[in-house]
């Protein structure tokens, strides 16, 4: 009996693909597409949330890569900076047979069982922006992101070049820093690449560090409370523009200049940082390109076409000064 049924079956599946239908031995899936229904390519994003103008940014590169036109149907899933609605968005893809998983893992840990479950159910998964910290590096296909130790790196190198730019190289200099969301793959490296450097020079004293969540509002707190510990603060430097926006509301509202009395280096370099710095309130922004849609797109395309796909792909990045900001202001995308 058993036997009878495969070989019809069997017959069932030559019958529809001569008949034009379309089955992606990528997506591994356990249904076929025909022509009568959507041929999109669905996509599963678990974004982090909309907690700066990067995010947002990211976003939209996505949103405006996977449309219907391009032939993908996007599922797009804001977890509101919660790794558990990140969880929970990635069993709710599973259950709807989505073709690819995106995931920009809010933080690095407790990955490893919902991951098994995608790979198990046999959905590619593509991680934008953060990095996973797992065992078993086959539950993901391919990640997409900056360099964030180098980001890190380059703030505190461009804080150096500006220092003997100013005659103020050979002075005490005496810094701040603001982090991003603790155990997320853009604070970890940033928080590196900046102390790493930071150890190099003998002058600089990294009088302390704390947390802003890559959140404004907490930026411009935490800052305050810099203000009040410390009356001696040469620099901050910021792991993001939003921070680093509201650090110069409470700067300002403590009777000092932005960019002045205070240097400011933040990173993302986003459109509004880079206005900033033509206005003199922030000294540089290291950028960080939040454009993953079409790389992310282009990981899924060669897939399709049983294509390898790198595991790291890092997306370019420059710095940007008053040298260079109001030059790139009118064309920049983001
Ligand atoms: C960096 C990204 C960070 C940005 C922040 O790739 O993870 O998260 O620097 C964003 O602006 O909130």
């Amino acid at each position: 009996m058993i036997k009878k049924q495969i070989l019809s079956y069997t017959v069932f599946l030559v019958s529809l693909c001569l008949a034009g239908c379309f089955y992606r031995p990528n997506a591994q899936r356990s249904s076929l597409v025909t022509p009568t229904e959507s041929n999109l390519i669905v996509v599963g994003y678990a974004q982090v949330g909309a907690e700066s103008d990067w995010r947002v940014a990211n976003t939209q590169s996505f949103k405006s890569t996977f449309t219907e036109e391009n032939g993908f149907e996007l599922i797009f899933i804001d977890a509101q900076q919660k790794p558990e609605n990140q969880i929970k968005a990635l069993r709710n893809f599973i259950q709807q047979e989505v073709d690819y998983i995106v995931l920009a893992p809010i933080v690095e840990s407790g990955w490893d069982s919902v991951l098994k479950e995608v790979k198990e159910a046999g959905i590619p998964l593509i991680l934008s922006d953060r990095m996973v910290n797992v065992e078993d590096d086959s539950l993901y296909v391919s990640w997409v992101g900056g360099n964030f130790v180098k980001e890190g790196e380059d703030s505190v190198e461009w804080l150096h070049n500006y220092l003997k730019e100013i005659g103020r190289d050979k002075e005490i200099i005496n810094i701040v820093e603001m982090q991003g969301t603790l155990g997320s793959t853009a604070e970890i490296g940033r928080t590196e690449g900046i102390e790493k450097k930071i150890a190099e020079y003998p002058n600089f004293r990294l009088l302390e560090k704390q947390t802003g969540d890559f959140v404004q509002s907490m930026g411009q707190e935490v800052m305050e409370g810099f203000l009040k510990k410390y009356d001696d603060i040469d620099v901050l430097i910021a792991q993001n523009d939003n921070m680093a926006f509201g650090a110069i509301d409470a700067i300002e509202a403590a009777g000092l200049v932005p960019g002045k009395d205070i240097i400011i280096i933040s990173i993302d370099a986003v459109k509004a940082a880079l206005e900033e710095i033509v206005a003199g309130r922030i000294n540089a922004s290291i950028e960080c390109n939040p454009l993953h849609g079409p790389r992310v797109a282009e990981i899924i395309r060669k897939l399709e076409a049983g294509e390898p796909v790198e595991k790291k792909i890092y997306v370019n990045e420059e710095i940007f000064d008053i040298k260079n900001a109001a030059e790139r202001l009118p064309t920049r995308e983001y």
